[in-house]
């Protein structure tokens, strides 16, 4: 009918090397001949995304056309990674674009290295947001992210001296191929300034904000390709501008930095990731940054509702906005806001409307991690916004007195406003009472949400909390992490487990076959060859693939207790060393993660691994019993390279203390056994792989909140553990230190004082347990089938179960509603 349509493209290898020719001649500049590596990555790249153009217009017209209800998932970090390698192996084109740039001599493999690994993201909450994003496309679900273009994300970290050292991040310096900048969805964005009540004769009265600054939210987005191409969807991150480039009045009189003031403090808002996933530190900009992208997205969203709806009344019936944590929380009043000052809303529909639309995911329990910002900071930066809040507690306050003849101590309980240090807004209490679904992310972090932070909210609305276990995609953590054991598992059983992952409890047998067993042992043994050689190229380490690979990888925190493991590894040092006659079991402990930058004794953490492996690994009498190795800049390209060669994986959280993990299930998954706490997703863990195929040790959540409360200390265990004491003395001696040997004096006395995250008191069951795991390990039958059911029996811990669950309860979304 007269309109161009596109040629279909097609995958096979000639079509795509002419591509990528192409794109290096006309869209980079260069010839195949004088084209450098990092060229071909970005022909190859601009090639696959003409790709996912047809599939992503595809995608987009069906969710208008169908008329559905899309899901906006808001979250302040997404934890992506590398693009390349997850776009061509959803879009089956791994295989052709390999053998297409195999013909001028260039390796898939190695430029793939190049690509800068996207760490908009601090950890677990980051990377889960990623997870989602890739299976919602594959399950269908007409998902769009939202969240901030970080110029500098997450820090890059150096190892000088044994100490973390940070550097800036500088992802977006070459240009990012695989955004789309969007002028035409850009919004205005306001700070500060007055309130005034407008009063028109014969009208109800009105309230009007007048920022004092305003700044340009402008969309950014990045395609999210699922699985076999079927759905692409959004990922639309927001950056700050300038209104005004430039002040030209200052700069025509000379003030060229002043005319520049503005514009920098506008970019500021999304400049850089904040590193800190330990304490709430109240800063100001982190509150904007908050505000930014939360505001730009509900202005997005009305304004795509009003193109396609008469008016805002039924918004809940067409959008579900997943609140990540509640560092959007305050959309809750910005959603208010909008509704009531600027389409007319009365405040019960528009309280209607926000409660069915919003949905809160809680991550965390930590006191110190939970948000609530002062008044004073609030109400300067956002001052119609906290008059919303006001009003929106003297309502729930009111229904609890009145229908549930609450008390001032209960009132003050579930109130959104911390009386107690200074006047706070409450962001979790916002998020709840702003919801109609809240949910934990393990089963057991639900239970405890129900019993601490939430108790009050939750005996007021007793069904608004639900849980929702976490998952991992199985594309990136299987498929691309690891192509040998994804192609051994097809080989045995088809390739009917890649389009749905629980049927890879169908290797489950396998695990009596012998055959089998020494595949997938061999499997293992080539990704620990390539992990061993990382660690040799970059730390000028050698360890022995042969030997366990005992693993910890994950944020460097004390309730994640790296340093049990490490004081584990001293105590195990220095049996090896009195007893060299004993048949131990080589074992390379494996360390990474980055510490906040402020957090001084997760730094003492990272410094005291290091320290310990310089003395171990130089030690001719432990020779290659026992090494200790710490990874410096931990990220998801290494995690992809780390997951599939463990043999060990330590998941060690105090108990009560891990809302689920996720690090765990990559592991499991790709066959690595679990030494762990009950804690987090752990305990479903043990239910669906079974109590023979994971160790479990230590005190359970219940009973480390009794030893809390009894004020227990570490001395008397101490006292009575002669290899937890001759480590510790090891510690205070300088023995790791000899340059500065009261360097970790502070960490050893908290173990003394009050042992606050139980490491003392989880000691020696951690210790019994990982000379099990020595024993264990020597009977490589043994150890084999126990691997082979835990990958067998993971299937459940896919994000697209965790979807389908999200979709189906929470959201009332996707394929599942539709026809
Ligand atoms: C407020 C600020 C300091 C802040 C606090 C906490 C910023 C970021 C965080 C990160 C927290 C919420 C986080 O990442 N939690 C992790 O979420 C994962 C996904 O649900 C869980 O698997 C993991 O157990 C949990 O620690």
């Amino acid at each position: 009918n007269g309109v161009l349509k596109p040629e279909p493209r097609l995958n096979d290898p000639d079509t795509l090397a002419r591509q990528i020719v192409e794109k290096l001649t006309y869209s980079i500049g260069k010839n195949p001949a004088s084209a450098r590596k990092y060229d071909w990555l970005r022909a190859t790249t601009l090639a696959v995304r003409d790709r996912i153009m047809d599939h992503w217009f595809e995608s987009a017209d069906r969710f208008a056309e169908e008329g559905g209800k899309r899901v906006c998932y808001l979250s302040m970090e997404f934890l992506i990674g590398r693009m390349l390698r997850d776009a061509i192996n959803n879009l089956g084109l791994t295989e052709p674009v390999r053998e297409a740039l195999s013909r001028y001599g260039v390796e898939l493999d190695m430029i793939e290295l190049l690509e800068p690994d996207a760490a908009l993201g601090n950890g677990g909450l980051g990377r889960l947001a990623a997870c989602f994003m890739e299976s919602m496309a594959s399950t269908g679900v007409p998902g769009y992210g939202y969240g901030i273009r970080y110029v500098h994300g997450f820090f890059r970290q150096e190892i000088a001296d044994g100490a973390q050292v940070e550097l800036p991040e500088t992802w977006l310096v070459h240009g990012n191929p695989w955004e789309f900048e969007r002028r035409n969805a850009s919004y205005e964005i306001g700070f500060g300034g007055k309130v005034s009540t407008i009063q028109e004769p014969g009208r109800p009265s009105r309230q009007v904000w007048r920022p004092a600054e305003r700044v340009l939210a402008v969309a950014y987005d990045t395609p999210m390709v699922g699985w076999r191409g079927r759905q692409v969807n959004t990922l639309r991150l927001w950056s700050a501008q300038a209104l005004d480039p430039i002040l030209l009045d200052a700069f025509n009189s000379g003030d060229h930095i002043g005319a520049l003031v503005e514009s920098n403090k506008a970019e500021a808002i999304t400049r850089v990731l904040y590193p800190a996933d330990s304490h709430q530190a109240g800063q100001e900009l982190r509150l904007r940054q908050e505000y930014f992208f939360s505001s730009a997205s509900l202005q997005d969203i009305i304004r795509r509702h009003l193109e396609e709806n008469d008016n805002l009344s039924n918004l809940a019936d067409k959008v579900a906005i997943q609140l990540n944590d509640t560092h959007p929380a305050v959309s809750v009043a910005e959603l208010m806001r909008l509704l009531i000052d600027v389409h007319g809303f009365e405040w019960d529909e528009a309280w209607k409307i926000t409660r069915a639309t919003f949905s809160y995911t809680n991550h965390t329990l930590l006191p110190e991690a939970l948000e609530h910002w002062p008044i004073h900071l609030f109400e300067r930066l956002l001052p119609r916004q906290m008059q919303i809040i006001y009003a929106i507690n003297t309502g729930i306050i009111r229904e609890a007195a009145q229908e549930h003849g609450y008390d001032d101590g209960q009132v003050a309980a579930i109130s959104l406003i911390d009386e107690g240090n200074g006047r706070r807004v409450r962001m979790g209490q916002l998020a709840f009472v702003g919801s109609h679904a809240v949910n934990g992310v393990s089963a057991l972090h639900t239970d405890l949400m129900k019993q601490t932070v939430f108790r009050d909210l939750h005996a007021l609305y007793p069904d608004r909390i639900q849980n929702k276990t976490n998952g991992v995609t199985p594309r990136r953590w299987l498929m691309e992490a690891n192509p040998g054991l994804t192609g051994l598992i097809t080989e045995a059983i088809g390739p009917g487990f890649l389009d749905d992952i629980e049927k890879i409890i169908e290797i489950d047998h396998l695990a009596d076959d012998a055959g089998f067993r020494e595949r997938f042992a061999a499997v293992k043994r080539q990704n620990k060859e390539r992990l061993a050689n990382i660690i040799g190229e970059r730390m000028a380490t050698s360890v022995d693939p042969g030997a366990i690979f005992d693993i910890q990888v994950k944020r460097i925190h004390e309730y994640k207790r790296q340093f049990l493991n490490i004081i584990e590894a001293i105590a195990l040092y220095d049996q090896i060393r009195s007893h060299p006659e004993r048949d131990w079991t080589p074992r390379v402990k494996i360390f990474a993660g980055k510490a906040a930058p402020s957090y001084v004794q997760a730094k003492e953490i990272i410094h005291l691994a290091n320290d310990v492996g310089r003395v171990i690994n130089a030690d001719p009498a432990v020779r290659d019993l026992l090494k200790v190795v710490f990874i410096p800049n931990y990220n998801v390209s290494l995690a992809e390279i780390i997951m599939p060669a463990a043999d060990l994986s330590e998941q060690i959280s105090t108990a009560g203390l891990e809302a689920s993990g996720t690090g765990n299930m990559k592991f499991a998954l790709n066959g690595a056994l679990t030494i762990g706490t009950l804690d987090g997703a752990n305990v479903e863990m043990l239910e669906h792989v079974g109590e023979d195929n994971i160790f479990i040790f230590g005190l359970t959540a219940s009973e480390v909140a009794q030893r809390r409360r009894e004020a227990h200390s570490g001395r008397s265990i101490i006292d009575n553990e002669p290899m937890l004491r001759e480590a510790l003395d090891a510690i205070s001696s300088g023995l790791f230190c000899p340059d500065s040997p009261s360097r970790f004096h502070s960490l050893v006395s908290n173990l003394y004082n009050n042992d606050w995250w139980m490491i003392c008191a989880d000691f020696r069951a951690y210790w019994d347990t990982q000379r099990a795991l020595d024993g264990l390990y020597t009977q490589q039958d043994e150890w084999q089938a126990k691997a082979v059911h835990n990958t067998a029996r993971m299937g459940w811990f896919s994000s697209d179960r965790s979807i389908r669950e999200y979709a189906r309860d929470i959201w009332k979304a996707g394929p599942d509603r539709e026809g």
